[in-house]
């Protein structure tokens, strides 16, 4: 190899050698080699220099055409590469691709470091880091419903009003995390579900209609649904500072009475605070569930009451929270109602201990009531399901069979009492759809529903009570001619009608909804009219606890009459429960505005400024309807629901081909939904 360092070394190969004064590295260079960068440098130059014009053209033309081919040649290739990268994500696509399924998403692969940096830069999106309180566990999947204040639209609107405010909360923390199903502290994750542990008894199935339902546009709170959210958060505002973890609020003397001692009303209102979205409120009402609701208490508790208000509350909660938490107090109070079934006929008992375990007929008698034995079922039966022990839905089963084979009816029509020793009516020959009697009536078609419409016998004898009930008890009023529904007592018909019976026009609509006779349909549209005149005709538009009805005009006189021993108004919820299923089926306004008026008759007769309701003594009185002192659970267990569903425009918010309601407004579900 030629250098130029060798060339100076053996003498000058050119003619224009110059001689050049030598640096630092003579004494290397003496001996032939050096390689350091700047002599190259040098010596590159002197070649250079050392050709002629034309070669160093010839030499910079070929650098000049050399360097334009390779950014020609870059360029092209870059597009190479990039389809050929296409190519491949593509064919990915197409091995995925499932004949007549196209994805949603074409496949896009991040670089695995960058996706990996991400969820270092962001840990809480991480899906593995999802936050999840221990205590939540999520119910059946088909069972859990939206909150219903989800709709944006909403953020723009009443902005003083807290429960709009959560809306928009939680619309936003929605918008963040994906994955959580529902609200309420509880982060639930789809993968989460709880089976029922024993397949024993029939399970729900997943209804086709939930994933459609699921994307459908929420529908918005509207104003007369946020004055029901107003008036519950009175309600609660009084129980809360007066009456907390007791079983009553007295309004008017700031404080509360005890009946079982099991805080009744927060239990009977914790599935009411789920429906209207009072996220706060439901959390602190299930840290007392969580701490201080300890059923292990010395106390008669009445069977029916605690069945269908704290069993069903519980059950109820359970389901549209999935908290695991409400099902174990339901299993502790399930359980310790049990020996209320320890009798001679299996027809139980209406008081027990749920501290010692022992059962009693109340101290008069060995009857129990009818309606409290035949009014349990729905309660004890979805206990059995979710449990996997049969025992609950034995018990309560082994009644209905009982009750069906039974003499004493009156075309389907059943006595109110019923002895506990013989399992035979008793007190035979009175016949009422009211107090005693009336949610027997109602629970032979709800579990006729709940079991998926599979129980014949059921069904028979609901079907023969509505045939007793047209047969002996309806009646026309004057002047107006009412439809209505009186007693029938050793033959003789009585025009008395109890508020309770408000509860029929409701289940008529149910029934009719369920494939039941059309007639039922137009029997519950006239009945629900004269339960909404009960109100009507009354100066404070509030309805008595009992009504007799005039058969026949008189001058001066209007349909409804009111006994002073009977015009009391409890704040009972049936007309309203009425109002909404007549709602739900028929779309008809009118409906909605009838529990308009009664809301606010409510709120203007019955609301005590320092927080709660109270029920009065006199509806007959507007300037001075004789306040009670007492809210009973149920105001918030029912009356105030059955208002905001009524209000609601969303048929998924408590679907009624899902859920079926206890005689209490708890919601549970159906088995094998429509
Ligand atoms: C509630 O406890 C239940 O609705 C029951 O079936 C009847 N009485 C009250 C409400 O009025």
């Amino acid at each position: 190899m030629y250098s130029g360092a060798a060339a100076a070394a053996v003498g000058p190969p050119r003619r224009d050698f110059i001689s050049v004064t030598l640096g630092p590295d003579e004494a290397v260079r003496a001996g032939g080699y050096s390689n350091s960068k700047a002599w190259r440098r040098r010596s590159c130059w002197r070649k250079w220099k050392q050709l002629s014009r034309l070669q160093r053209n010839v030499i910079l033309f070929l650098f000049a055409f050399l360097a334009v081919c390779g950014v020609i040649s870059y360029a092209s290739m870059g597009e190479a590469w990039k389809s050929l990268t296409n190519k491949s994500l593509d064919d990915q696509g197409k091995e995925q691709e499932i004949p007549g399924l196209k994805l949603a998403n074409p496949a896009v692969l991040p670089a695995p470091q960058k996706a990996d940096a991400n969820r270092g830069d962001y840990p809480e999106l991480s899906p593995q880091k999802q936050p999840k309180p221990p205590h939540v566990r999520r119910g059946p999947s088909n069972l859990q419903i939206k909150a219903p204040w989800r709709d944006t639209r909403l953020k723009t609107q009443h902005s003083t009003i807290r429960a709009v405010e959560k809306l928009v909360q939680v619309d936003n923390e929605e918008k963040t995390e994906k994955s959580i199903i529902s609200w309420r502290g509880a982060v639930i994750e789809p993968d989460q579900s709880t089976e029922p542990p024993s397949s024993k008894i029939k399970e729900p199935e997943k209804p086709s209609s939930v994933e459609a339902e699921d994307q459908k546009e929420p529908v918005p709170i509207n104003e007369r649904q946020l004055a029901v959210i107003e008036a519950f958060r009175h309600a609660w505002r009084g129980y809360k500072d007066f009456a907390w973890g007791h079983d009553e609020l007295k309004p008017l003397s700031r404080s509360y009475s005890e009946w079982f001692g099991l805080g009744l009303t927060l239990i009977d209102a914790l599935d009411t605070m789920w429906i209207l979205g009072l996220k706060e409120e439901f959390e602190e009402a299930r840290k007392w569930v969580a701490n201080d609701l300890v059923f292990d208490k010395n106390v008669d508790v009445n069977l029916f009451e605690s069945t269908i208000r704290i069993l069903g509350g519980l059950l109820s909660t359970y389901h549209l929270s999935g908290d695991s938490l409400f099902l174990e107090k339901a299993k502790d109070i399930g359980n310790r109602l049990m020996p209320a079934f320890k009798t001679p006929s299996k027809i139980p008992y209406s008081d027990v201990n749920i501290g010692r375990g022992t059962a009693h007929p109340p101290r008069w008698t060995s009857d129990s009531t009818v309606a409290e034995v035949t009014s349990i079922q729905l309660e004890f039966r979805e206990l059995s399901r979710l449990t996997g022990d049969e025992k609950f839905q034995k018990a309560v089963d082994e009644v209905m069979k009982h009750v069906h084979t039974l003499s004493g009816k009156n075309d389907g029509l059943v006595p109110m009492f019923i002895n506990t020793n013989s399992g035979q009516f008793t007190h035979l020959g009175v016949y009422t759809l009211g107090a005693r009697a009336d949610s027997y009536y109602e629970y032979l078609l709800k579990q006729w529903i709940q079991g998926g419409k599979k129980e014949n016998e059921l069904l028979e004898d609901y079907m023969r009570a509505i045939e007793g009930v047209k047969k002996h008890l309806l009646q026309r009023s004057a002047p107006k001619k009412l439809t209505f529904v009186g007693e029938l007592a050793h033959g003789h018909f009585s025009a008395k009608m109890d508020h309770l019976v408000c509860f029929l026009p409701g289940t008529l609509a149910l029934g009719a909804h369920n494939g039941l006779a059309a007639d039922h349909m137009k029997l519950a549209e006239a009945l629900i009219e004269t339960c909404y005149q009960m109100y009507a005709q009354v100066e404070t538009g509030l309805s008595p606890e009992i009504v007799h009805f005039n058969l026949h005009a008189q001058k001066g006189h209007k349909d409804v009459e009111i006994k002073p021993a009977d015009r009391h108004n409890l704040l009972r919820p049936e007309t309203v429960e009425s109002l909404f299923y007549m709602y739900r089926f028929t779309g008809d306004k009118k409906y909605q505005d009838w529990g308009w008026e009664i809301l606010q008759n409510f709120n203007k007769y019955t609301r005590v400024p320092t927080g709660g309701y109270t029920s009065i003594n006199n509806v007959q009185n507007p300037s001075n309807p004789e306040p009670r002192d007492k809210m009973e659970s149920f105001f918030l267990g029912e009356t105030l629901k059955y208002m905001f569903l009524l209000f609601s425009d969303d048929i998924d918010l408590i679907n009624l081909d899902k859920y079926v309601f206890n005689t209490e407004a708890h919601p549970l579900p159906i088995w094998v939904p429509a």
